[in-house]
C-alpha cells in the first residue's frame, strides 16, 4: 500500500500471506475485512453505506469520545466517522507478522462538537491466526483533563444456528460491567471458536438487533441478523480521566482457536 495508493482509496490492505489480510477502511480507521486462510471473520453488512458520512455497518468500528447517544454529537462519537491518517503504512515485522499504525487528533470537525486536544494512536498487527490492536490516547494540554467512553464495536461472523454460550433468540443489547479479560465465542463463521483477549477495556457489550430493529436500519438487511453477533470490548460503564499531559492504553486480540491451543494467562 503506497501512501499515494491510500490517498486515492482510503484503504490500507495488511497482507500477510497465505489469503491472510486485514483491511482497514480510513473512514473511522474502521477494520472492514479480516480474512484467514481466505475465511472472512468480520460481519459487514450488504447495506454498509461507504459514503464517507455515516458509520460503516459492520467490521470493526472504533468508538470513541463517547458510546451511546450522546447530548454533544453523533451516537458513538465522531471517531467512526471522522478520516483517519494512515502514519505507517503496512511493513512486515522481522516474525512474518504485518503492523500498520493510524492515528486521529483533534482538528475543526472534532473541536467543533468536543473541545479537547487528543491524539489516539492505533497500532494493529496481523498474525497467523490473530489479529492485535493497541490503542494509545493521549492529552496533550498542559492545564485541561477530559473523559471519554472508548470501544471497539465488533461485528463477528456467525452460521445461523443456535448459540450454546451466549443464548441469542432475541433482541440483545446488553452491557456487562467488569468483565474477564478472555472471552470465547463457541462458534464463529470459521467453524472454530474465536477468542477475545482485552487489557484496560473493562466493560463489554453484547448486541444482536434481531429482525425488529433490523428493518428499522437502513443499512442493515433483515435477514442480516443471523449471520453477525456484536461483542464489543470497551470503557463504557465508567469514563476514563485523562489529565493532563497522560496517556491511557488499551488492547484486544482477536484470537482464532486451534483445538489445542495454549490459553493465555
Ligand atoms: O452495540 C451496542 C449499540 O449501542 C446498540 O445499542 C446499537 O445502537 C448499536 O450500538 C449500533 O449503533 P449505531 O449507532 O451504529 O446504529
Amino acid at each position: 500500500t503506497t501512501a499515494a495508493a491510500v490517498a486515492a482509496t482510503s484503504v490500507v490492505v495488511l497482507d500477510r500471506g497465505n489469503n491472510t489480510t486485514c483491511t482497514i477502511n480510513l473512514h473511522g480507521a474502521t477494520v472492514v475485512s479480516w480474512r484467514v486462510n481466505n475465511q472472512e471473520q468480520l460481519f459487514v453488512s450488504k447495506l454498509a453505506s461507504f459514503d464517507g458520512k455515516k458509520a460503516i455497518r459492520g467490521g470493526i468500528p472504533f468508538v470513541f469520545p463517547q458510546f451511546g447517544p450522546w447530548s454533544f454529537g453523533p451516537q458513538h462519537g465522531f471517531a467512526r466517522i471522522t478520516r483517519w491518517h494512515l502514519d505507517r503504512a503496512p511493513e512486515r515485522l522481522h516474525n512474518g507478522d504485518v503492523e500498520a499504525i493510524f492515528s486521529l487528533m483533534d482538528n475543526e470537525f472534532t473541536r467543533s462538537i468536543w473541545n479537547y486536544q487528543f491524539r489516539i494512536t492505533y497500532r494493529l498487527i496481523l498474525r497467523e491466526k490473530e489479529l492485535h490492536f493497541h490503542i494509545g490516547v493521549y492529552n496533550p494540554s498542559k492545564d485541561l483533563s477530559f473523559t471519554f467512553n472508548m470501544l471497539l464495536h465488533t461485528y463477528l461472523k456467525v452460521p445461523d444456528e443456535g448459540r450454546e454460550v451466549v443464548t441469542v433468540n432475541e433482541w440483545t443489547d446488553r452491557i456487562y460491567q467488569h468483565t474477564p479479560q478472555e472471552h470465547v465465542i463457541t462458534n464463529v463463521v470459521s467453524g472454530r471458536k474465536m477468542r477475545l483477549h482485552k487489557y484496560n477495556f473493562p466493560d463489554t457489550v453484547i448486541w444482536n438487533p434481531w429482525i425488529d430493529r433490523s428493518r428499522e436500519m437502513s443499512d442493515f438487511g433483515d435477514d442480516e441478523f443471523p449471520n453477525m453477533l456484536c461483542v464489543e470490548a470497551g470503557n463504557v460503564s465508567a469514563p476514563v480521566i485523562l489529565l493532563p499531559g497522560t496517556c491511557f492504553e488499551a488492547s484486544q486480540i482477536l484470537q482464532i482457536i486451534i483445538e489445542g491451543n495454549v490459553s493465555r494467562k
